[in-house]
């Protein structure tokens, strides 16, 4: 009942925001919001690779000094931008090559899972290898391994070493240099890289450097660019199409800011004020997609299946499981209160295998619940929702 009301509230989102500045009306008259003073662009779509390049060091190595460390000192979460921004292209440095790249991924992440879910989809399985992390991250970054657990089960800290066996499935270890963390990934390319350790990472096996680790452009690049080497079954997929390409990119800005990075804001937050800034434009754009899904329509731009919906499944699939508890973005759930969200999540992860097959809920949940100490000290992994997600 609680819910549904909140709900309600916030799909009319003048109630919202009355409700949020009644209930918090001293916070927010003596502290106004802050105006946003990030020197990096909302969107991953908006960086040119010169800005990107032009990364002051300082940054970097601030990123890098405690990878576990997301708040900057304002309480609010920034994203660094990516650094390895190169191509795949016909006649380019990095051509389509059957067997030639490797992608290195965790199924937790959701921007990995962006990579996953269009490499399936477009059919690129022989041209791109693939190598899967273990979902624990700690303080040397993604790696293969298990971690060491203490006697009570806590994680000491420790030089690299890895524990025994800890039965979670599906992990690929790295098939070209048996790295133990992806951090030596990221080195082997760039011995003065300074960034952070992120994936997915797009390695070409045979010039041993990262083509690129930014998955808005990797999924483009496998939309495209090995579309000359691929059935036709395969190569008409088009999920960036010329009559679409306005209105993705034009909802891939808001979405990026408020919902993929929007739940992240809100859930590395360290104080009360960033938390909200981030948490209410996300329900207002849940509330907005969910009017855009209205008379059953099937896909969030134009009448197929396009990135706009690649980009928002990896985030909505991860909200009742993981953001709702973890990241506290429990204004609502998908399941309870988007019937319409929860309609498209359900048809494309039943209905696609590439949406399913690439969708592992217990990397997804022991990696959040597991790896951010500073939200989750216990460590502890809900049992729920069940199921993770809802049958048809
Ligand atoms: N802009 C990047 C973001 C990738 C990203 O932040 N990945 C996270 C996992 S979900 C990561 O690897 N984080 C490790 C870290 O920041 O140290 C992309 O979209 O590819």
């Amino acid at each position: 009942m609680l819910v549904r009301s909140l709900t309600k509230q916030s799909r009319l989102l003048q109630p919202f925001s009355v409700r949020l500045s009644s209930t918090y009306t001293p916070l927010l008259l003596s502290n106004p919001l802050p105006t946003c003073h990030s020197v990096i662009p909302s969107s991953p779509l908006l960086i040119n690779s010169n800005s990107t390049r032009n990364m002051s060091s300082s940054q970097g190595a601030q990123a890098q000094k405690d990878i576990t460390s997301w708040a900057s000192k304002d309480g609010s979460f920034k994203r660094l931008p990516s650094v390895f921004r190169n191509h795949i292209e016909v006649g380019g440095q990095h051509p389509p090559e059957k067997g030639r790249y490797t992608l290195y991924v965790s199924y937790a992440c959701p921007w990995a899972h962006r990579a996953l879910i269009v490499r399936q989809l477009k059919g690129l399985e022989s041209f791109i290898d693939l190598s899967i992390v273990h979902p624990f991250m700690g303080a040397l970054g993604w790696s293969w391994y298990p971690p060491i657990r203490g006697e009570d089960g806590s994680y000491p800290a420790t030089k690299g070493e890895t524990g025994p066996d800890d039965g979670i499935e599906g992990v690929i270890p790295d098939p070209l240099y048996n790295a133990k963390f992806v951090r030596e990934l990221y080195f082997k390319a760039n011995p003065q890289y300074e960034g952070r350790f992120t994936v997915p990472v797009l390695w070409d096996n045979k010039l041993e450097t990262i083509v690129n680790n930014e998955s808005s452009e990797i999924i483009r690049m496998f939309n495209s660019e090995f579309n000359s080497e691929l059935d036709s079954k395969f190569a008409s997929i088009d999920l960036y199409p010329d009559s679409l390409k306005s209105e993705i990119d034009a909802q891939n800005e808001w979405v990026y800011d408020t919902v993929n990075n929007g739940v992240y804001k809100s859930g590395f937050a360290t104080t009360q004020k960033a938390y909200e800034a981030a948490v209410v434009p996300l329900f207002e754009s849940l509330d907005k997609l969910e009017k855009i899904l209205d008379n059953g329509k099937e896909f969030i731009v134009g009448s197929q299946l396009t990135e706009g919906d690649v980009r928002l499944f990896t985030t909505i699939i991860r909200f009742d499981p993981v953001y709702v508890g973890h990241f506290k973005t429990n204004l609502g759930t998908i399941r309870h209160n988007y019937p319409n969200l929860n309609r498209w999540l359900r048809n494309l992860y039943w209905n696609y295998p590439s949406f399913k097959e690439t969708t592992n809920f217990e990397h997804i949940k022991a990696h959040y619940y597991m790896s951010h100490p500073q939200i989750n000290p216990t460590r502890i992994v809900p049992v729920g929702p069940l199921p993770a997600i809802e049958p048809l």
